[in-house]
């Protein structure tokens, strides 16, 4: 057993007897209410499950294992000479609950590099594909392409003890994370760099050799590709990725085909491709005003629009938090530590300013503030990554960090297959009418 898994279990035998000994003496035990609007309006607010690797707070933003964003960028471990974390770093925090030392995510590093090669009917699947199909589509059928390689699948149908499953998920999920890089990559190079490939360089760390693999040499994009994984990895269990994810994994559906489902959620404009959407808004905006710097009353004008022709201000809103993203908070700390000037960041900065007044004033959205996609793209296409179809890949990439730490977790801890009931109208009318009796009588 690697370090990594002994610490895990270690970790995650006590626990697991815990929420079961919690489940015996406090099962009964109410947590809330449901309400009719939660049941028809994407059960906001309504606790439904367990996920132990980070918790969001709707005005301070997401925790990981009780450690912020802020506090994660000074105290997790650096690359040598680097000033951001490196995400092997917060894969670990979540995955143990501790923060590791660079002990730690060194073993991870070459853990991840020992096991990242990918299979070549993979790419013999992707080079299939049409060039023209989207990023999103061409990642998704890569991880479907290498579930042949679920070591768990293998093991199940050859018959495992139920206690036993963690381990292997634990195999698969360090062998899928090791691998979506060279896979990412695979397929940037594919559609926009005319297949001209790069081989990994195993010298580098996980963040830094997808970078270079995509063809980013320069020091600054690997530092910010180490930020961005890192801040993009969790943002607790209910959101659609992670959620689906938890919740095809239940059926013991392997962790390929988890993940990929919950990718499946992640290619969605309300969610993950909000970062693709965002900056196609502000070339647009860009366009329309005749290219150059737009004055604030301009973009006022386009989010007005934008809203009258019943379209979403993408980059803005979000189904839980009601203030400022931390993760747009620490993408805009980088702009302005690390760049100064780049006129898409500026202009993102205006939107900052005029956006929130205006969708308040719509008096229907509850969080007028931006999310994290407000800010990726435009740090992104100052190095030079201008194909933004292609950034919910790289978000992606760095989710898989959370929700497959969170699928170890949900196997060590024996957490069944979901299966929430459902209503009809009817049934809910009904209910209605009989609560409203006892009133009326
Ligand atoms: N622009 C325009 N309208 C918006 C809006 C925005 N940015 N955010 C919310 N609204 C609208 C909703 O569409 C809804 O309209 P309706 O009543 O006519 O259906 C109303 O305001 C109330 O919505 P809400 O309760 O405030 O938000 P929600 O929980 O239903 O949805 C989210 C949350 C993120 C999907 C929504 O804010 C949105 O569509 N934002 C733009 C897309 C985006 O940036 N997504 C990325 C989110 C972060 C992520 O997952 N990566």
């Amino acid at each position: 057993m690697d370090r990594l898994k002994e610490k895990f279990k270690e970790k995650a035998t006590p626990i697991a007897a815990e929420i079961k000994e919690i489940i015996k003496t406090h099962g009964d035990k109410k947590l809330g209410e449901i309400t009719i609007a939660q049941v028809y309006q994407g059960m906001k607010g309504m606790v439904g499950m367990v996920t132990e690797t980070s918790k969001l707070d709707a005005e301070e933003g997401i925790r990981f294992r009780g450690y912020s964003i802020p506090e994660l960028r000074k105290q997790l471990p650096k690359a040598p000479g680097g000033t951001e974390p490196l995400p092997e770093g917060i894969f670990y925090l979540m995955l143990v609950g501790e923060l590791p030392t660079q002990e730690d995510v060194t073993f991870i590093t070459n853990e991840w590099a020992k096991r990242s090669v990918v299979p070549k009917h993979v790419f013999d699947v992707l080079d299939k594909l049409p060039v023209e199909a989207h990023p999103m589509t061409q990642f998704v059928t890569a991880v479907m392409a290498m579930q042949t390689e679920s070591v768990f699948a293998k093991a199940y149908a050859k018959g495992i003890n139920k206690k036993d499953y963690w381990e292997y998920v634990y195999e698969d999920s360090m062998n899928l994370i090791a691998r979506l890089p060279r896979v990412a990559a695979y397929i940037y190079r594919r559609k926009y760099k005319g297949g001209a490939h790069i081989e990994p360089d195993h010298k580098l760390d996980w963040a830094a050799n997808f970078a270079h693999m995509l063809g980013y040499e320069e020091f600054d994009m690997k530092r910010l590709m180490r930020l961005y994984l890192t801040i993009h990895a969790d943002h607790e269990g209910g959101n659609v990725s992670a959620h689906t994810t938890h919740l095809v994994g239940s059926a013991l559906s392997d962790p390929y085909l988890a993940f990929a489902a919950g990718m499946n959620g992640l290619a969605g404009p309300l969610h993950g491709l909000a970062n693709q959407e965002v900056l196609a808004w502000i070339m647009d905006l860009k366009e329309q005003l005749g290219g150059g710097l737009p004055t604030k009353d301009q973009i006022a004008e386009f989010i007005k629009k934008t809203l009258l022709e019943g379209k979403v201000v993408p980059g803005y809103g979000h189904a839980v938090l009601r203030k400022t993203d931390p993760r747009f908070t620490a993408q805009q700390d980088f702009y302005k530590t690390y760049i100064g000037h780049d006129d898409i960041c500026e202009i993102v900065q205006m939107i900052y300013e005029v956006a929130p007044p205006i969708l308040e004033a719509t008096g229907k959205i509850k969080n007028p503030w931006p999310n994290v996609d407000a800010h990726s793209g435009a740090l992104l296409v100052h190095y030079g990554m201008y194909e933004y179809d292609f950034y919910t890949v790289l978000f992606g990439v760095s989710r898989a960090l959370g929700v497959l730490a969170s699928l170890i977790w949900d196997r060590a801890t024996g957490s069944p297959i979901e299966r929430p009931g459902s209503v009809t109208t009817d049934w809910v009318k009904k209910k209605i009418a009989s609560m409203e009796q006892p009133a009326k009588a």
